[in-house]
């Protein structure tokens, strides 16, 4: 056969879970003073993330609870679940407690947590909290991972499925300056190119972004509602309890 006559999709007979090269392909962004973020659009394969999506959806005990937001209780605008090792201190976030589920219970995230700690060589993650986000209704707001039982410089290993869904950072204002830039809705001053304090990113169904340094301490990040949105995403953040 001819090259102009090669067939245009090429099935493979065994795609491979785990990229290899392509997995490891990052982007290092620095977000200054210490805070640092790692993209690798393509750290599982497609067909790999759509069977832990799957399998994901439909076994782990997603729960909505009540939080305490500003003082006020409200459900929570997402589903979650917590995955952790026996023995560690219990989290609690925004007055709420979650069960701690242990890893044997889901094999495919023992294998996943395997391969995150294969394409981050030293890391060492012991907890994944994990978010279900059913359309584009639900979301997470503005907020910093800095709880303390994950130290003054966490890293957090962010693996999406599903649907594509904007990732914000935004700089915390410094306690010094009069800042007034959260007034403008992120999304416009992410579109308003090059506001070093603000970035976006779409994070692609078997992604992987890692946040690292100070970003917790010095930065907040999101999930914003989209009204366009109407299909799936699921979230794991793989944490390392101290
Ligand atoms: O869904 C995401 O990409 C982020 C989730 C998150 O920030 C969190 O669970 O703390
Ligand atoms: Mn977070």
């Amino acid at each position: 056969m001819s090259p102009r006559h090669k067939p245009l999709c090429i099935i493979q007979e065994n795609p491979p879970d785990f990229e290899g090269d392509a997995a490891t392909k990052q982007t290092r962004f620095d977000l200054g003073n210490g805070s640092e973020v790692i993209y690798m659009p393509r750290f599982l394969s497609s067909s790999k993330s759509w069977q832990l999506f799957n399998y994901l959806d439909t076994h782990i005990p997603w729960t909505r609870p009540n939080i305490r937001v500003f003082g006020r209780s409200c459900v929570q605008p997402r589903d979650t679940c917590y995955v952790a090792s026996k023995g560690l201190p219990d989290l609690v976030y925004s007055g709420y407690q979650p069960h701690a589920y242990s890893w044997e219970e889901f094999p495919p995230l023992e294998e996943l947590l395997e391969l995150v700690h294969k394409a981050l060589p030293g890391s060492r993650f012991n907890s994944l909290l994990l978010n279900r986000y059913k359309g584009g209704n639900d979301y997470v707001g503005w907020h910093s991972d800095d709880e303390k039982l994950y130290g003054s410089t966490p890293k957090i290993a962010s693996v999406s499925f599903g649907c594509e869904r904007e990732f914000f950072l935004k700089k915390k204002p410094s306690k010094k300056s009069q800042d007034r830039s959260g007034v403008e809705p992120a999304s416009k001053r992410a579109r308003k190119s090059s506001d070093p304090d603000l970035r976006s990113f779409v994070l692609k169904h078997g992604s992987m972004l890692v946040m690292r340094g100070y970003t917790q301490r010095d930065w907040v990040h999101s999930v914003p509602k989209r009204a366009k949105v109407d299909a799936v995403r699921i979230n794991l953040t793989f944490r390392l309890v101290l």
